[in-house]
């Protein structure tokens, strides 16, 4: 054989236009116009494509890893169909919070809802986005044993990433600030249920399914390590809302403005002096850049970054431990909560 390997990524991303292509005969079969036949694929392109596609890969490497050993072909593509479907989900909540969330950019391109002649008809990609996911699944895993399973899965971490979404939404008013409102207990409930569920139980949920392995045991087992390490994820999601560069994240960060629980915020509530405190409750959660501006200085005067990288080191030692600590006996294997973890640890984006 001559030539180089395709990166993880390539070879991943090279399943996608099969699956595009199928989601679009679909759509076909019902006559729809082509003008609006190649509206959709746009839609399904530019909202799925572009992303780092750590979620979805994890399902194929989660495959290898239970398996240990490589994966055949066919097995590649199938773990790979149920990858696409996260990268599916995830292109649907993306589309829908950038319109919530009232934001600028989104894997450095204007989010969808900006884009020429789209605005609300965004909120009706991001629902045919959803469809997707059950068109493919029922396509590919119609007759596999875990089928029903698979469905009632998406379906229930779905919910569960609209109860988070909600939370966000609710403790963050537009019209009235109150810093009172904020609270560690419900900035953990928040970041559980809109991220780590979907983007790191999923996956390895899944992996666990295709092989007809799960198990309540090996499920529970896998959800008690891998949601502490999704609230790790939205915890540096929210530190590089505001310490990340946006030219490398993709996104212009908008949880001060937008008056978030986020994970600084909370901080700065712990420790700050009641002059500081003042400062905060003037500033936060204003649309304007000045204000905004006032928060980023305190919160470089708190050494919020400082205590964020401790806290860091510190939570990943705790979830090495959890690893450490498994029972592989129901099936499951420390590498891959291992390579999960190795793939997070420090992101800069
Ligand atoms: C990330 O929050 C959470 C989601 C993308 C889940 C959205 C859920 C829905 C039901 C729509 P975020 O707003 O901090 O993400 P980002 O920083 O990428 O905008
Ligand atoms: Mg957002
Ligand atoms: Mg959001
Ligand atoms: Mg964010």
């Amino acid at each position: 054989m001559t030539g180089t390997e395709p990166t993880p990524l390539a070879k991943f991303e090279a399943v996608f236009p099969t699956l595009e292509q199928e989601v679009l005969n679909h759509a076909k079969k019902y006559k729809l116009p082509q003008e609006y036949l190649e509206w959709f694929k746009k839609s399904l392109e530019i909202n799925t494509l572009g992303g780092k596609c750590n979620r979805g890969m994890s399902v194929p490497d989660s495959v290898g890893l239970l398996l240990e050993r490589d994966l055949t072909e066919k097995e590649y593509f199938q773990a790979s169909v149920l990858g696409w479907m996260i990268e599916l989900l995830q292109a649907f909540f993306l589309v829908s919070d950038d319109i919530m969330d009232g934001s600028i950019t989104r894997r450095g391109k204007p989010c969808w809802y900006r884009q020429n002649g789209v605005g609300m008809v965004a909120i009706n990609d991001a629902f045919m986005l959803e469809s997707a996911i059950y068109l493919l699944l029922k396509q590919y895993f119609k007759d596999h044993p875990a089928y029903i399973d698979m469905v009632e899965l998406f379906h229930e971490v779905t919910f569960q990433t609209e109860l988070g979404q909600l939370c966000d939404l609710l403790t963050a008013p537009e019209d009235h600030v109150n810093l009172d409102n904020f609270s560690l207990e419900k900035y953990t409930f928040i970041v559980i249920y809109k991220t780590a569920y979907y983007s790191f139980y999923l996956p390895v949920a899944l992996a666990l399914q295709f092989q007809n392995i799960a198990t309540p045991k090996n499920l529970k087992q896998a959800e008690n390590i891998l949601i502490p390490m999704g609230e790790y994820f939205q915890i540096q999601d929210d530190y590089l809302d505001n310490f990340g560069d946006p030219e490398h994240i993709g996104k212009v960060g908008t949880d001060i403005k937008d008056n978030k629980c986020s994970w600084l915020v909370n901080q700065a509530l712990k420790i700050a002096t009641p002059e500081q405190l003042q400062v905060l409750q003037k500033h936060y959660g204003r649309k304007n850049d000045n204000d905004e501006a006032a928060v980023k200085k305190l919160y470089n005067e708190l050494g919020l970054e400082k205590i964020y990288l401790q806290y860091e080191e510190s939570r990943v030692g705790e979830i090495k431990k959890m690893i450490e600590g498994l029972d592989e006996s129901e099936g499951l294997k420390k590498s891959v909560f291992e390579t999960f973890l190795k793939k997070i640890y420090k992101r800069s984006k």
